[in-house]
């Protein structure tokens, strides 16, 4: 009860905060995007993870108004960041399950967008495979409603759920993010590997682009390139950071 009182303190006083983690592509090194990460600055907690605290902001439903205010500042940094002359490539944002099946989600979208003025290709909306499953047909449609934007939909945790990639061909997926857990223990975990490759491959043949997560040593890039995988996130490149510190990471890359 403390702590949600907190959390509609943080709302009003403004005490979140955006962090972002940049994505390689594995072939040229280049950024093609950055995802956004929420942080709760409290007095007394200090800086609070999304998991100690998105648990219960999503059972008390303020998942949708701390979700669009993560929305609306993601996509004001990105704007600010091209308006530097800096290309983050799109932005990915965190989209949890309650903000998807209140209803009106695209069009709060639209409207970022437009008072934002941040294109919706720069725009991409990550959401995990089980938060998919839960309303299958609301789902559908918000994810139709989102392509018809132009805005780029990644499916989250890969691998983690029980959705088939014939499921998620049948919708308007842009990317699969294979999960941290399954890249941790590469190269040399042999069941992680056969998982990774099967989702890389199958991917690559249904014309979803592929991101990894949690690449943390030059080892599994170099395994995840040769096994096709487009894209990575992880300590290897840079560990979240706040926006501006973000910016200038970017400004600073030849
Ligand atoms: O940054 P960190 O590794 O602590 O994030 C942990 C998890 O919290 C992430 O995997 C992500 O799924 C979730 N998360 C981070 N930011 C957001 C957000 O803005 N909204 C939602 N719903 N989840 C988030
Ligand atoms: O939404 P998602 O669960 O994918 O959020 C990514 C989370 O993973 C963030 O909380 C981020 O801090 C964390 N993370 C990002 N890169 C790495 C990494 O290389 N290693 C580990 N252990 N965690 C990472
Ligand atoms: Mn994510
Ligand atoms: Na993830």
């Amino acid at each position: 009860l403390e702590m949600e009182h907190g959390l509609r303190q943080a709302l009003e006083q403004g005490s979140f905060e955006l962090w972002y983690q940049p994505q390689l592509d594995l072939c040229s090194g280049r950024v093609i995007g950055v995802e956004a990460l929420l942080r709760w600055r409290d007095p007394a907690r200090g800086l609070v993870p999304p998991l100690e605290f998105i648990p219960l902001a999503e059972e008390t439903g303020l998942i949708v108004p701390i979700g669009a205010w993560v929305l609306r500042q993601a996509c004001r940094e990105a704007r600010s960041w091209l308006d530097a002359g800096l290309n983050p490539g799109r932005v990915a944002v965190n989209v949890a399950a309650p903000q998807i099946e209140r209803g009106g989600f695209e069009q709060v979208v639209a409207r970022v967008l437009e008072e934002t003025g941040l294109p919706a290709a720069a725009l991409e909306v990550e959401i995990t495979e089980s938060s998919l499953l839960h309303n299958a047909d609301n789902a559908k449609r918000v994810i139709a409603a989102l392509r018809e934007l132009g805005v780029g939909l990644a499916i989250d945790d890969f691998g983690t759920g029980y959705s088939s990639l014939a499921y998620l061909k049948h919708l308007a997926v842009h990317r699969l993010k294979i999960d941290r857990e399954f890249v941790r223990d590469l190269p040399g975990d042999g069941s992680n590997l056969a998982i990774t490759r099967a989702v890389i491959a199958l991917s690559r043949s249904l014309g979803f682009a592929v991101v990894a997560e949690g690449v943390e040593v030059q080892a599994q890039a170099d395994l995840l390139r040769r096994e096709g995988c487009d894209s990575a996130q992880g300590f290897l490149y840079a560990k979240p950071m706040p926006g501006a510190d973000f910016a200038n990471w970017l400004a600073a890359r030849p």
